[in-house]
């Protein structure tokens, strides 16, 4: 195997022999086909575009399936895999028969796969060191890793009835463009700005679909601590399961709490009339091996991530949507998208309550409307000079001890600087008490990591209210910590958006060849973390 599309990636250099995150060789192996069949299938629908020819939306939901499938932590299970790749094949060839142009068409658009043996050879000729050039390979798969995490929120936006049609053209013509290899290193440059510009599309739809199903989010108090009923625990960025969840669980003496991403569902109005709507559990996603065992109750992963070790908690992991683990139920939606979650609610009326891991309360809600209500105050703090700077530390959390790094920078943060954030990152400091300016908390919290998209609304809001030519010229730093491949196209998103100098850590991506990382610290001033105090000097000031 060879996966180098995290950031804990063995030696940050590739894991070879195991994922990190428990990806097995096999499960690698799928993944690569499951990829390169969609690439497959992608070079069909986009000729068929060009001809004019109508695609239904179901292939769209199809290959956004698959891609958000093989995202880290997402899917472990190698039947749901293999069955990912048939469907993908039988789709493509149905769609083949509709296809009026006879140009030779690709392998991986004529692949029939075989027997598992037979598809996990096939795997070992067809995954990222396929592609020998090594600054080729590099943007292929920093395009093909934005595509992933656009997926996501596709996906997200999908099951609340929202669609792109463009996006899906999009993704599907450049995944199709992977596969050729006449494309230059400077036109696989400018497709990688491209995806940052669908990237932003693609937030501004799952914002869309958010906001006008649940409301915008608003400053809101979540509970850490724990309530006397057995619970479910929800984790992952998929509200609409948490929607049908709350629903299925009203009445029944069974509460649901949040886990890692899912915190942010607190912030959204409509959430707050279930009465069996308890507060957030724990922490962000790698602490739950330490910490889902003492929630007692079962456990429903809408998303990544998974770590696919249940010590303490054996038979009650759930998983749904693009995720799974073997022998873990994975629940189903029927024809009309509806999920029923009974098995869950049952078994969870035989666990014992959670077992407390902390009290208190968390603030957050800061989206986008939530700021421009409060523009008045926030202009007069900036131009007092209460608040000297924004830093936004938006991204992921993950297992490395280096880290601690965000803690540190966060505490030691002059008191006039207000931390802007979205994503798992948050778990690093958003329970330090960092106090607030004015009444203005200094750790303004937008939501899931999509929700970046929030902080890339307010930035350009700001802008324009102090009258800016350049969103660079903000009293604005970034300092993102990134894991896995949404947040790799939040990064294009900022990028597109004409943001520079935003700092990427804890490591620089090892999928980023020297002179591909050369032309992002050189077109957009890109760079790594060193010390909190270096750091601090050349971003605060
Ligand atoms: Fe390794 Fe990350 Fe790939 Fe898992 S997703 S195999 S940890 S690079
Ligand atoms: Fe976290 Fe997995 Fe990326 Fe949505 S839950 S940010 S790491």
């Amino acid at each position: 195997m060879f996966c180098y599309q995290c950031q804990e990636t063995a030696g940050c250099k590739g894991c070879t022999v195991s994922g990190v995150c428990g990806k097995k060789p096999d499960i690698a192996a799928l993944q690569d086909l499951l990829i390169y069949v969609t690439k497959g299938l992608s070079v069909v629908t986009t000729r068929l575009r060009a001809e004019g020819t109508e695609v239904d939306h179901e292939v769209d939901y199809l290959v956004t399936l698959n891609l958000f499938a093989t995202i880290t932590n997402a899917n472990f299970d190698g039947d749901a895999l293999e069955k990912c790749i048939r469907e993908t094949v039988s789709c493509r060839d149905e769609l083949l028969d509709k296809l009026q142009g006879k140009e030779e068409l690709p392998d991986a658009a004529q692949y029939q796969p075989g027997d598992r043996a037979e598809m996990l050879a096939k795997a070992e000729t067809v995954g990222v060191l396929a592609t020998e050039n090594e600054d080729v390979r590099s943007l292929r798969e920093l395009i093909t890793y934005g595509l992933k995490g656009l997926a996501a929120y596709t996906k997200h936006a999908n099951v609340l009835d929202k669609v792109n049609p463009e996006v899906d053209a999009f993704t599907q013509s450049t995944l199709a463009k992977l596969l050729d290899d006449s494309l230059s290193v400077d036109d696989l440059i400018a497709l990688t700005l491209e995806t940052g510009k669908n990237g932003v599309a693609g937030m501004a739809l799952l914002d869309e679909a958010n906001t006008s199903a649940y409301g915008n989010p608003e400053i809101t108090s979540v509970e850490l601590g724990v309530r006397k009923n057995p619970g479910i625990l929800i984790s992952g960025h998929d509200l609409k399961d948490l929607e049908m969840l709350l629903e299925q669980c009203e009445g029944t003496g069974v509460d649901v709490y949040t886990h890692s991403e899912m915190l942010a569902s607190h912030y959204y109005p409509a959430f707050k009339k279930y009465t069996c709507f308890a507060g957030n559990y724990g922490n962000a996603w790698w602490k739950q091996t330490e910490e889902f065992a003492s929630f007692h109750g079962p456990i429903l992963m809408t998303t990544n991530c998974v770590v696919p070790r249940l010590k303490g908690y054996e038979g009650k992991l759930f998983t749904t949507g693009a995720t799974g683990v073997p022998g873990c139920p994975h629940i189903d939606a029927d024809e009309n998208g509806h999920k029923d979650f009974s098995v869950i609610i049952e078994l969870a009326k035989t666990c014992e309550a959670p077992e407390e891991l902390e009290q208190g309360s968390i603030v957050g809600g800061f989206a986008h409307e939530q700021v421009f209500a409060l523009a008045d105050k926030v202009v007069d703090a900036v131009k007092s000079g209460a608040i000297r700077k924004f830093v936004v530390m938006a991204g992921c959390d993950g297992r490395q001890k280096g880290r601690e790094y965000y803690t540190e920078f966060a505490e030691k943060l002059p008191k006039d600087v207000v931390i802007l954030t979205a994503g798992c990152a948050k778990y690093k400091y958003i329970k330090l008490d960092l106090g607030d300016i004015g009444g203005i908390p200094r750790v303004l919290d937008a939501g899931q990591c999509n929700d970046s998209y929030s902080l890339a609304l307010i930035a350009l809001e700001l802008k324009e209210v102090f009258g800016l030519e350049d969103i660079n010229d903000l009293p604005l730093a970034f300092n993102i910590a990134w894991y896995e491949q949404k947040a790799v196209i939040v990064l294009l998103a900022l990028l597109y958006l004409g943001v520079k100098n935003i700092h990427l850590g804890p490591t620089l991506p090892a999928f980023l060849s020297p002179n591909v990382a050369k032309v992002l610290v050189e077109n957009f001033g890109i760079g790594g973390i060193s010390t909190v105090d270096e750091d601090l000097k050349l971003l605060i000031g």
